[in-house]
């Protein structure tokens, strides 16, 4: 069987994530504190949807059109070329609708339904991808919203909408690796709110760079934060305000935190009390599996 140089370096990162396990004795102490721990917090980015199919926004396969989706993601440019922020959302709908929770979510949603009897468990995602609910998490925040939700711009009234696509206009549309950086279709062919005396252009349900998170969810936070005992960090770059900030909030507020991460930590920039490397549908099983 000649193994080319690419099938031995695939099959090598095959067996590596197979194999994967975390260091032991971490996992250990780690476990052990998760057991005493009445509140548990856990918050969630893009990399825990990784291994559902999901792009995160800043790795590799992060970018859509050469454009940063940062670029997208903020009202001006939805105000400015609405129908090319609808392609980009319409296009992340249609990859989200064909994705499943993986043993990240699962593994989240299981400890907190087992533990339901003895801690709190609250999940506060930075995603809006819909795969931790999907997933069996009951006590869920979508901090930045949730992109199968639409919003009326003139009477605001927010709807569930899994419609595929959302409008017939974008049917087809949306490829991140199509290079036109505008869009051809017209407002007026775009999702509209139905109700008779509105008709106002709907945008996704989404927190959108530059605007405010929904400040109610500040007071819960509040809470939440002040009494967890253990929080785990999944999958973010910690880049985006205000959850960039939440880990060292908690980590002041006395929590332990625990980052799970793909990336290798380099030994100085460890901020944390652990940290865990890996793809998190490998080591959250592991973390949380008592
Ligand atoms: C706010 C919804 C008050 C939309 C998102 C200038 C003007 C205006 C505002 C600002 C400004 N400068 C700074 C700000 C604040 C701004 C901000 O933080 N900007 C950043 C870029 C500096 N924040 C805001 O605007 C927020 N609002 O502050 O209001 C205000 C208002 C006006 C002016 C000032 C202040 C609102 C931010 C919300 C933006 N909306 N999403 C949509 O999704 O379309 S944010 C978007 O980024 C996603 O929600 C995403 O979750 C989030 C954060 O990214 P991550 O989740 O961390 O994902 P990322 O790809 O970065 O990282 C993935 C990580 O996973 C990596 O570490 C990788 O190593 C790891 N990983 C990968 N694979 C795996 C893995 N880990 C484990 N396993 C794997 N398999
Ligand atoms: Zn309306």
């Amino acid at each position: 069987m000649n193994f080319t140089k690419n099938s031995i370096s695939s099959h090598r990162k095959t067996l590596n994530y197979l194999f994967y396990s975390i260091k032991q004795d971490e996992l250990a102490k780690f476990k052990h504190l998760l057991k005493a721990a009445k509140q548990v917090v856990v918050l969630s980015g893009a990399g825990i949807s990784a291994e559902s199919g999901v792009p995160t926004f800043r790795g590799p396969d992060g970018l859509w059109r050469k454009l940063d989706p940062s670029m997208l993601a903020n009202p001006a440019s939805f105000r400015d070329d609405p129908g090319l922020v609808w392609e980009f959302y319409h296009y992340r709908r249609e990859l989200v609708l064909r994705a499943k929770p993986n043993a990240g979510h699962i593994a989240v949603a299981e400890y907190e339904k087992r533990h339901a009897h003895d801690k709190l468990v609250t999940v506060i995602t930075q995603n809006v991808d819909g795969l931790h609910t999907q997933a069996g998490t009951k006590n869920l925040i979508e901090l930045h919203g949730n992109i199968f939700k639409t919003r009326c711009t003139k009477c605001n009234e927010v709807l569930e909408n899994t419609d595929s696509p959302i409008c017939p206009a974008l049917a087809g549309t949306g490829s991140p690796k199509c290079d036109k950086l505008t869009s051809d279709i017209r407002e007026k062919d775009l999702p509209h709110c139905k109700k008779p005396d509105c008709g106002g252009l709907l945008r996704p349900h989404v927190v959108w760079f530059g605007e405010t998170i929904d400040f109610r969810l500040f007071e819960k936070f509040d809470v939440v934060i002040s009494q967890c005992n253990v929080a785990l960090v999944i999958g973010t770059s910690s880049i985006v305000y205000p959850a960039a900030a939440f880990p060292t909030i908690l980590s002041a507020s006395g929590s332990i935190v625990a980052e799970f991460n793909i990336e290798k930590q380099s030994p100085t920039s460890r901020k944390f009390d652990f940290y865990f490397q890996g793809p998190s549908a490998v080591t959250l099983p592991q973390a949380l599996n008592d």
